[in-house]
């Protein structure tokens, strides 16, 4: 009888952590406006937790590449507060832009991109999650 309340704890315990941890992998995640659109992949992909190298390409409504931009990307673990990062990222021409980030802990992530370029000032949530 002990036996079996440890077993269903246990069940418990991994039924939290699933929930936290997230559902279906993420491989791209393609965000859907009009002045300006990010797509995010990353290497490795799915995310995982740890090191994650983020590639945005930034291409403005017409889908042509935005070049030169200041690009400043933050993550923030959605779940919880106090877990922020954000850091610049390099533009590597083409209107892709990378950055390496450390996601210390799994599920959703939230990015927040700001595109800085002469007159455009453009800032988008996307979510992201890491498995
Ligand atoms: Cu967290």
């Amino acid at each position: 009888m002990r036996k079996m309340i440890i077993v269903s704890l246990l069940f418990g315990l991994t039924i939290v952590l699933s929930a936290c941890g997230g559902s279906a992998p993420m491989q791209e995640i393609t965000s859907s406006n009009k002045a300006v659109n990010i797509v995010v992949t990353s290497d490795p992909s799915p995310a995982m937790m740890g090191d994650v190298q983020l590639l945005l390409t930034i291409t403005d409504k017409d889908g042509n590449s935005i070049e030169g931009a200041a690009v400043n990307v933050a993550a923030d673990h959605t779940d919880m507060s106090g877990m922020g990062m954000n850091g610049l990222a390099t533009d590597q021409g083409g209107g892709k832009y990378s950055i390496k980030a450390n996601f210390n802990e799994s599920g959703n992530w939230m990015l927040t991109v700001k595109v800085a370029k002469d007159t455009l000032d453009y800032k988008e949530d996307i979510e992201f999650k890491i498995q």
